[in-house]
């Protein structure tokens, strides 16, 4: 138990950047079971609040506002910044300073643990033909990609210098169900993506750890045995989505690098989920 919490949780207060993004929203309620109080933090509206919780419209690049927004609380759930691919001086400001400013502000108020969302698209460029596990090189997809290949080294280095511990969650692909062939293999419940945070928050030592956001889909390109101390045991699989795509849009030979490699589209600098994929 929390030594900061008042009624038993587990936690007095957490922080939830990111909050009205589409991860955010489905992690929103189980915070409020995990902690007293719950810091919501978004640029865009929050809605109404429950009384756990507290809303605060913040842009994660204002340094003085985000180290206000990190005061007192115990650990952060770091959903914020943009979560797709953008010109570079949008993910300038809000996955590069904002993720810094986020750091910075845990250090100095002495928060000790950090969940992370980065992206299966920091190893985007790796073919379709490779398993990967949390060693594999980066090789970032996109500029996105990129913004996220800084977020896993800042939190690297926040714990070997300052001892922030941060689980970086190389999310897959979270939405209610798959949204073409590719995300047969990258799909993460909802479910599991909760599952996935609260055993990135609750276990007891976790240093510095990458992990695959990804549900128990019937084929995979990553491997989290080196994190298997995390306890993430995905419960959903993409299994009963694959009729949903016919198997000769799956299976056919390709030259197309959006099937080449497991970034998919994002290596051509599309966004993913559009209907030629
Ligand atoms: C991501 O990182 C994106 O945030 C999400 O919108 C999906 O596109 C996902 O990757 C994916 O790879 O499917």
């Amino acid at each position: 138990m929390s030594q900061h919490s008042l009624s038993g949780k587990p936690f007095g207060r957490l922080l939830l950047t990111g909050a009205s993004g589409n991860l955010g929203r489905q992690l929103r309620s189980t915070l409020g079971d995990w902690a007293d109080s719950v810091r919501l933090s978004d640029v865009v509206g929050l809605g109404e609040t429950a009384s756990h919780e507290e809303a605060c419209e913040v842009n994660l690049s204002h340094r003085e506002a985000v180290m206000r927004l990190v005061e007192g609380v115990e650990a952060i759930v770091h959903l914020g910044g943009i979560s797709v691919d953008a010109p570079f001086d949008d993910l300038l400001d809000a996955n590069i300073r904002g993720t810094y400013n986020l750091y910075e502000a845990a250090r100095k108020h002495g928060v000790k643990r950090v969940v992370f969302a980065s992206s299966n698209h920091v190893t985007g460029f790796h073919p379709v033909t490779e398993v990967l596990d949390a060693d594999a090189p980066q090789r970032p997809d996109s500029l996105y990609g990129v913004t996220k290949c800084f977020g896993e080294s800042l939190s690297r280095y926040y714990y070997d210098r300052f001892g922030i511990e941060t689980v970086c969650l190389r999310i897959g692909s979270s939405f209610a169900e798959p949204k073409n062939p590719r995300m047969l293999i990258t799909y993460l419940s909802y479910r599991d993506f909760i599952e996935l945070v609260r055993c990135s928050l609750f276990t007891e030592r976790v240093g510095h750890a990458i992990v695959y956001g990804v549900s128990d889909n019937p084929a995979t390109w990553w491997n989290n045995t080196k994190v298997s101390f995390l306890g993430y045991r995905p419960r959903d699989t993409s299994m009963a989505f694959g009729s949903n795509f016919p198997a000769n849009r799956r299976n056919s030979e390709h030259t197309d690098p959006a099937r080449l490699f497991q970034g998919g589209s994002f290596v051509l600098g599309a966004p993913i989920g559009s209907a030629n994929e």
